[in-house]
């Protein structure tokens, strides 16, 4: 019954703070970023990145998402609004939309991009699991990349290949090779940060998220990819919703800003 009724309100976002009161709260994500209300800041500084060896234990369908979960190797994130305290990631995943011109969950000035990917870190000085730091004020560090559709992306590849394997909700793969996640990072470094949230349930408000403003591309047949998988069980029969089980338009609205300021990092 629980399942049942999770599933129901993750779909829908404006339910969420029933079950979720932090939802309803003051540093939600995402949000529409309005360029000229962005704020320079002179302390901030380009994002330091490293990966090595990094393996995927397990790319899954988790009726939401596709989420390629790190197993193995070595990550690095600091500098820019992180300061000193090393982040390393976790995890990545992805939201999109039915069609190219939604998808994104932060929007630019109300632009939307066709999908929105997160590479999720947390704070290894300060907190012992993830889920600690999950749960945590300044637990954890999201990068988010817009995508747009253009040229095939060759590291994108090594998880929309894999997509038609884990067609249903609960299935999952080994990837076998390693990926290397700063590849998904675009070409110029500038990016809006801000303080916000999980945009999904629980919705904890303990992200820093860093959203680059260039966009990187993708092809129309890996998004395609993306929008192939469905949200149910494979012994489920599809469900009659508006969206028939299919997995998209898996992104949460944009939330109030409420009285935060977005600080800009000019590359
Ligand atoms: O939507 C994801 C969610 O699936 C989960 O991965 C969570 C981390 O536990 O992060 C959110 S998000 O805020 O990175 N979209
Ligand atoms: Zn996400």
């Amino acid at each position: 019954a629980r399942e049942k009724t999770l599933k129901k309100i993750y779909n829908r976002p404006n339910t969420w703070a029933g079950m979720f009161p932090v939802a309803g709260g003051s540093r939600q994500s995402p949000i529409d970023i309005k360029e000229n209300s962005c704020k320079g800041d002179s302390g901030l500084a380009k994002i330091q990145v490293s990966y090595s060896n990094i393996q995927v234990s397990e790319l899954s369908n988790s009726g939401h998402s596709w989420k390629a979960q790190i197993g193995s190797g070595s990550s690095s994130l600091k500098g820019g609004p992180l300061g000193t305290d090393e982040y390393v990631l976790e995890q990545f995943h992805c939201h999109w939309g039915k069609v190219n011109d939604r998808g994104s969950e932060h929007t630019v000035d109300g632009k939307c991009y066709a999908a929105e990917l997160h590479l999720v870190h947390w704070n290894k000085t300060k907190f012992r699991s993830f889920a600690e730091a999950a749960a945590s004020d300044g637990g954890l560090a999201v990068l988010g990349m817009f995508l747009i559709v253009g040229k095939e992306h060759m590291e994108m590849n090594k998880v929309s290949k894999l997509l038609p394997f884990i067609q249903h909700k609960g299935q999952a793969i080994t990837l076998t090779e390693p990926v290397n996640p700063a590849a998904f990072l675009p070409k110029n470094g500038t990016y809006w940060t801000y303080a916000g949230s999980l945009t999904t349930p629980p919705c904890y408000e303990s992200v820093t998220w860093i959203v680059f403003k260039q966009p990187i591309q993708v092809s129309q047949a890996q998004l395609d990819a993306f929008r192939s998988m469905k949200s149910f069980h494979p012994c489920e029969s599809c469900p009659k919703d508006e969206l028939a089980g299919e997995l998209v338009e898996n992104y949460r609205p944009p939330c109030p800003l409420c009285n935060r300021v977005v600080r800009v990092y000019k590359d």
